[in-house]
């Protein structure tokens, strides 16, 4: 069985634990950053974080549309995207790469065409277990194995912006939390049509991610981590969880 899938017996909140400062264990093995191998693997990677930020903002302007009475907060939560994406996209100068933005977009294609389907009609609860749940846990997962591993003008730049990924987590919690009554089958549905591609994304983010000395286990774990803490916040329990996170491997 699969490592990330152990932790299901221990749900608990760790939330708490992910924003205190970590133990910087890999100081002194830090891979070095300027090998063409680094710089060819980070111009996708780095193209997928550019990428996956313009969608966030994108994804929760969209997200206003259909609840106006929020439209506010997620205006607030989407300039934040705005942020990180220029932030990544200095990470990309820093170490002279150029983004593969064509590869990124592909990357996102298919997550990016079932939210404007769940857009089109209107399925609001989609719309944020793909954005506010799904993306955000895959962000928060990847940005902490990153920070890790990362050159040290993009470890400060990544801390910056998980702790932001954290509220636009916390704003899908909560809506889903307070709907859960009339929405929780439409979530399990759309949990069944777009975890699996969450895992396809990771599998093939995987070697590159390596290259950056970020370990695929490592991003399942912490995948898992966020995505199972999301859903316990939501109120759903144990066997709930278990069922909604058995749709990542089959
Ligand atoms: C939402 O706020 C952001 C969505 C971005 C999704 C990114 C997924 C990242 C997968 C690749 C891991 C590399 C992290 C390294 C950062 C340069
Ligand atoms: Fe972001
Ligand atoms: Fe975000």
């Amino acid at each position: 069985m699969n490592k990330s899938f152990t932790n299901m017996q221990t749900l608990e909140s760790n939330k708490k634990s992910n924003l205190e400062p970590q133990v910087d264990e890999n100081s002194g093995n830090l891979p070095d950053f300027t090998t063409d191998a680094y710089k060819d693997a980070y111009s996708r990677i780095n193209a997928i974080v550019i990428e996956g930020e313009q969608e966030a903002y994108d994804n929760y302007i969209s997200i206003a549309s259909l609840l106006p009475k929020d439209s506010e907060e997620l205006t607030k939560l989407a300039k934040m995207e705005l942020k990180h994406k220029r932030g990544f996209i200095a990470c990309g100068k820093n170490l002279s790469v150029e983004a593969d933005m064509v590869f990124a977009k592909e990357f996102f294609s298919k997550l990016h065409g079932n939210f404007q389907t769940a857009l089109e009609n209107e399925n609001l609860t989609t719309c944020l277990l793909i954005q506010a749940i799904l993306i955000e846990a895959f962000a928060i997962s990847a940005y902490h194995v990153y920070i890790r591993v990362a050159d040290p003008f993009a470890k400060k730049i990544t801390q910056g912006v998980v702790n932001d990924e954290y509220l636009h987590l916390n704003y899908g919690e909560k809506w889903l939390k307070e709907n859960l009554h009339t929405c929780k089958n439409e979530l399990i549905a759309a949990n069944k049509a777009n975890l699996p591609l969450i895992k396809k994304m990771l599998d093939q983010v995987a070697d590159d991610a390596a290259i950056l000395s970020m370990d695929k286990e490592e991003l399942m774990e912490e995948f898992m981590i966020a995505y199972q803490d999301a859903l316990l916040e939501m109120g759903l329990d144990n066997r709930e969880i278990a069922r909604m996170a058995m749709a990542a491997i089959v």
